[in-house]
């Protein structure tokens, strides 16, 4: 494990430009998750806080469960918290990848827009919430190692997916940034705990696993990072991630590898990507802009 954390700290980290989300549509409207309070309606032309929108009168809902719990923040206007909002706050990184955020009343304002209920739902932090998701991708092959071409004689992506514990969407392997973690290296440790059997492995193994892997992790790509379009958004508080595509081109490295769902993960598989693909949350919008960048590295 140590091995593998000063690994990560090397990790050569390249970005090609991406599409930062403009709006959202999935944390508009419906039920909170895990709860039966009912989001006010914004219709598309009332996302943008500047638009005028007099009868709007969000519920205000954050699940009670999470107070005192080690990853949440205190409620707002309590002594005991004093937030640096759009700082690093200690070990809490408050900088939203959106740029600085407005604070409304006290309370941080959701950069894209109105979702219909404020608060903090089930959400950890007040503001931005960070998250890190592995794109691990691979070609195609038959077992032979030929590659398979699709109709139109090009080849095919695969990426690591799993099935959401909670929603039972098919997601990419990633998960929350601990307090003062490297990004990357949380990448890297969902796609472990989630994709592979690395929770259960001896230690030995595990030694195994950081040297059989050390070279393949060394080298993502940011394909996106900004806001996520996630259910669990309010108007106070909201996911934001960074997502990194570590590539096996031969197939010979994490292609091969034995995938395990474990942790929050109800199921794990190698999926065919396609523009057409439905994913949790704004997933597909990152697997698209891979499959876009890895078809392109192509020709
Ligand atoms: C999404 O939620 C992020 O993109 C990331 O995949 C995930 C993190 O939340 P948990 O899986 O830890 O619930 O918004």
């Amino acid at each position: 494990m140590i091995k593998l954390t000063f690994y990560v700290l090397f990790c050569v980290v390249m970005t090609k430009s991406f599409t930062m989300l403009t709006t959202h549509l999935k944390c508009r409207g419906g039920i909170y998750p895990r709860s039966k309070i009912e989001r006010f309606p914004v219709p598309d032309d009332k996302v943008d806080w500047s638009s005028e929108y007099k009868q709007y009168q969000p519920p205000d809902y954050t699940e009670s469960s999470i107070n005192g719990k080690p990853w949440a923040d205190p409620n707002i206007g309590g002594s005991n918290f004093q937030p640096k909002w759009n700082d690093v706050d200690g070990k809490v990184s408050r900088v939203s990848h959106m740029g600085p955020y407005r604070i409304t009343n006290g309370y941080p304002q959701n950069p894209i827009g109105r979702t219909g209920i404020c608060g903090r739902g089930i959400l950890g932090r007040w503001g931005p919430n960070h998250a890190a998701d592995p794109v691990v991708t691979r070609w195609k092959r038959l077992e032979s190692g030929k590659m398979v071409l699709d109709r139109d004689n090009k080849p095919i992506l695969q990426f690591v997916a799993i099935k959401r514990g909670d929603t039972g969407e098919w997601a990419l392997p990633g998960g929350m940034v601990d307090p003062g973690e490297k990004v990357t290296a949380t990448a890297i440790r969902e796609f472990q705990e989630e994709a592979t059997n690395f929770l259960v492995m001896s230690d030995e193994e595990k030694e195994e696993w950081a040297q059989k892997f050390h070279e393949f992790f060394k080298e993502g790509e940011i394909v996106y990072k900004g806001y996520v379009d996630d259910r669990r958004n309010t108007d106070n508080a909201w996911m934001e991630t960074v997502a990194y595509n570590f590539h096996d081109d031969n197939g010979s490295i994490v292609g091969a590898l034995k995938l395990h769902a474990g942790d929050d993960a109800v199921g794990v598989r190698w999926v065919d990507a396609t523009p057409y693909i439905s994913l949790y949350a704004s997933h597909d919008t990152i697997l698209k802009e891979v499959l876009k960048q890895r078809i392109d590295s192509l020709r």
